[in-house]
């Protein structure tokens, strides 16, 4: 019998927003109905197994600092086992419903892909009879194509194609874990999927690579009757110079090159968004209007340190926009949100994560009910319909549709001489109105 990692053993309660006990939520209420779901179905939070139970608080000028029982030791399935159990322990503690683990958090490397493979598949036995007994269920999935040095040039896009054929191997089992755990989703990060320089890699060599790659991974996902999403998972940078997958958009001209917008979505990350330049919500509307909207991984970044802090989300206003337009687009669907967000590196003791989780999920709760109050109200809704109202007109709706040439259009303005009568954009009222819902 191991000894208990966390100071509590029962879960954590819910005491409403007077309570001052820092281990109680204060808005999250799993049950609490908003907008015809409970708070759980709406948020579907999950945790993720890398910054939670891998990490370890090392940076780039100092080695760990958060000493784990399961980091160190002879017999690493051992540990992965008892990883496994505190893992689940804080799934219950938090009443998660959800997690999302790469292939080598869960299990350790071996000496050859087939020792890696099995490794993978004891621990995914023993996982599913955790699962049995937990409510945790797997949001996704995910192949780490990054950390091992043959990855050092890239996966998909690594000039060696035994490199390529490697990474093929190591995600078609991956999928097939994720499958066999009932994961909702699997994703992709393309952490280096990219380059440093321009003057060892050629781009269009690389993003063929890619396509072609990520084309087997949706072939192979159709042949082996996996019901969830392929969702890639956008970032700019880091640890490459440049990453192929930037940004939504870019992924998205990305999918309709290679003949995937109808097969895949994007899994969203706040700091990533913040690192190509965007707020949150700007990646979450693009996504939405691509029709690609797939889940999030939720966090938040220092704004003045320009690198990915993955900080625990605490921002309510920034976080009930970025709600307000995933709700009024239809919700996550088979998506979720997932804590991809680490503590810093001085918080070493165990309750530190728990912390971390339930100030996030209770900031995120709280904005939850913040975006029900703006779409309730209606009053921002009806703004931007008010806005758009003239498209609605049979002459403007006809344009449109490409019913009209530029030199038919031409002859109708000038015969008409009206000119445009110029609006108000309204922006400082929005604001406040969005500020009168908080
Ligand atoms: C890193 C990414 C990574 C993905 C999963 O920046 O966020 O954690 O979510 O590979
Ligand atoms: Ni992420
Ligand atoms: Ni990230």
């Amino acid at each position: 019998m191991n000894e208990p990692f966390f100071s509590l053993s029962d879960p954590i309660p819910f005491e409403g927003p007077d309570s001052r006990n820092p281990l109680a939520y204060r808005w999250y209420q799993a049950d609490r109905q908003v907008l015809g779901k409970s708070m759980e179905d709406q948020l579907r939070f999950a945790v993720c197994y890398w910054h939670s139970f891998c990490w370890r608080g090392n940076d780039a000028f100092g080695a760990d600092s958060l000493l784990r029982p399961w980091f160190d030791g002879a017999d690493a399935m051992q540990l992965a086992e008892r990883k496994a159990d505190v893992a689940f322990e804080m799934f219950r503690l938090l009443g998660v419903p959800f997690f999302c683990f790469h292939d080598r958090d869960i299990a350790p490397e071996g000496d050859s892909l087939t020792q890696s493979n099995a490794n993978l598949w004891a621990m995914t036995e023993i996982l599913a009879r955790k699962m049995e007994d937990a409510k945790t269920r797997l949001l996704w999935g995910t192949a780490n194509l990054f950390s091992h040095r043959r990855y050092m040039a890239g996966a998909g896009t690594n000039p060696d194609p035994e490199v390529f054929a490697y990474a093929a191997a190591q995600v078609k089992t991956c999928l097939d874990v994720t499958k066999q755990l009932g994961g909702q989703n699997y994703v992709l990060w393309g952490g280096r999927e990219g380059y440093e320089t321009l003057l060892n890699s050629d781009i269009k060599q690389e993003l063929d690579q890619l396509g072609r790659f990520l084309n087997l991974v949706v072939d192979y996902k159709h042949r082996i009757g996996f019901e969830g999403a392929i969702l890639v998972e956008p970032k700019p940078q880091e640890p490459t110079k440049h990453q192929y997958d930037f940004d939504v958009a870019s992924v998205f001209g990305f999918l309709k090159a290679y003949g995937l917008e109808k097969e895949v979505q994007v899994n969203i990350e706040v700091g990533h968004a913040v690192l190509a330049g965007h707020a949150f919500e700007h990646e979450i509307a693009t996504a939405h209007a691509l029709g690609i909207f797939g889940s999030i991984d939720i966090n938040r970044n220092d704004y003045q340190s320009g690198w990915d802090t993955d900080q625990f989300p605490n921002n309510v206003p920034e976080l009930a926009l970025a709600f307000y337009y995933i709700l009024s687009a239809g919700g996550f669907g088979r998506g979720g949100l997932n804590f991809d967000a680490k503590l810093r590196r001085q918080s070493i003791d165990p309750d530190d994560l728990l912390h971390g989780h339930v100030g996030g999920i209770d900031a995120c709760a709280r904005a939850l009910l913040a975006a029900a109050r703006m779409i309730e109200d209606g009053a921002l809704g009806a703004a931007l319909t008010d806005r758009y109202a003239g498209w609605r007109g049979d002459e403007a709706a006809a344009m449109l549709r490409g019913e009209r040439g530029l030199d038919e259009i031409a002859a109708r303005v000038e015969s008409e001489g009206r000119e445009p009568r110029p609006q108000s954009g309204r922006q400082e009222y929005l604001e406040n109105l969005v500020n009168s819902y908080l």
